[in-house]
């Protein structure tokens, strides 16, 4: 069942040992205040101890608006630099912690709530989502590690436009710029993340673990450093007794072939 935690700015459910995180400040679009950031840090938390996976969603008509920009109006700098390094820590907390997160996109996806997506390892979006910085309109920058990872998603240039000209992409754009991997129906967004989800919990957990945080720390090493590090962690996944058993249950048949697409 649905469990609100005290704030009531975020929901949580376990479904299938998947846990579904839902942004739930619907009536400020789902805008990112300091209480709601720890929120979000008590539900990462509570994941990583109970679930395999997560999906995260927004409640109300959009994912999430960013920035609570009515708190933020009243900060002093050194408060707005402690506000940023938070948001990093928690963000930090979903995109290299142990478990995948899925989230489920629509509606607005804007500014910190598009940091917030990027922090996440897949992104789905409905047709209804469209995705904007508009840091710049409101005399900011981005602080919530936007200048890292949505950079490294979309390039440098994407986001620059993106800053500069207040240009809003829809949801194919933004699997055209590689800002999202899948795009659905609408409505259809968090049930897509529930069964990728269920795909990523069925795997090893220590494969998983190494693909979320290997996968972005070696994409930032000189190429002879990347693979030098890629061998250790072959080897130490491939060495363990959960890697034994799924090879040999591949070769006694036990396990399920890859499929071509279209085939069942
Ligand atoms: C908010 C916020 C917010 C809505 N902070 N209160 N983000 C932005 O610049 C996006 C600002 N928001 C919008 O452009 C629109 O609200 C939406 C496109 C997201 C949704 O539009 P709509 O017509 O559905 O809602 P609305 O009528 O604009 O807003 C409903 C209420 O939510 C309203 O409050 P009310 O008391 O008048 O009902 C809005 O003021 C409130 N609201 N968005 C505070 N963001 C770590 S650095 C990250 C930097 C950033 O994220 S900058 C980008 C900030």
């Amino acid at each position: 069942m649905a469990d609100a935690t005290a704030s009531n700015f975020v929901t949580y459910e376990l479904r299938d040992e998947i846990a579904h995180i839902g942004l739930n400040r619907p009536e400020k679009r789902n805008a990112i205040s300091d209480r709601f950031v720890e929120t979000i840090a008590e539900t990462v938390a509570r994941a990583e101890d109970e679930a395999k996976a997560v999906v995260l969603y927004g409640h109300g008509d959009h994912f999430c608006a960013g920035l609570d920009l009515a708190e933020h109006i009243k900060k002093t700098p050194m408060e707005g630099v402690r506000g940023s390094r938070r948001w990093h820590a928690v963000f930090a907390g979903i995109e290299h912690g142990t478990i995948p997160w899925i989230s489920a996109l629509h509606g607005a996806v804007v500014g910190g709530g598009l940091e917030l997506a990027a922090s996440t390892h897949i992104r789905v979006a409905d047709r209804s989502a469209f995705f904007a910085l508009p840091e710049g309109q409101r005399g900011i920058f981005v602080g919530g590690g936007g200048s890292v990872r949505v950079a490294r998603l979309a390039g440098v240039a994407r986001m620059t436009d993106m800053m500069l000209t207040g240009r809003v992409a829809t949801a194919e754009e933004a699997e055209r710029w590689n800002i999202v991997q899948y795009v659905v129906d609408k409505g259809e967004a968090r049930r897509k993340a529930h069964e990728l989800a269920c795909a990523a919990a069925s795997n090893a957990e220590i494969s998983n673990y190494a693909v979320i945080n290997a996968l972005p720390r070696i994409q930032d090493m000189a190429k002879e450093d990347g693979l030098f590090v890629e061998s250790f962690i072959a080897s130490f996944t491939a060495t363990t007794p959960e890697a034994e058993e799924r090879l040999r249950a591949f070769l006694d048949k036990r396990a399920a072939r890859v499929k071509a697409p279209g085939t069942s």
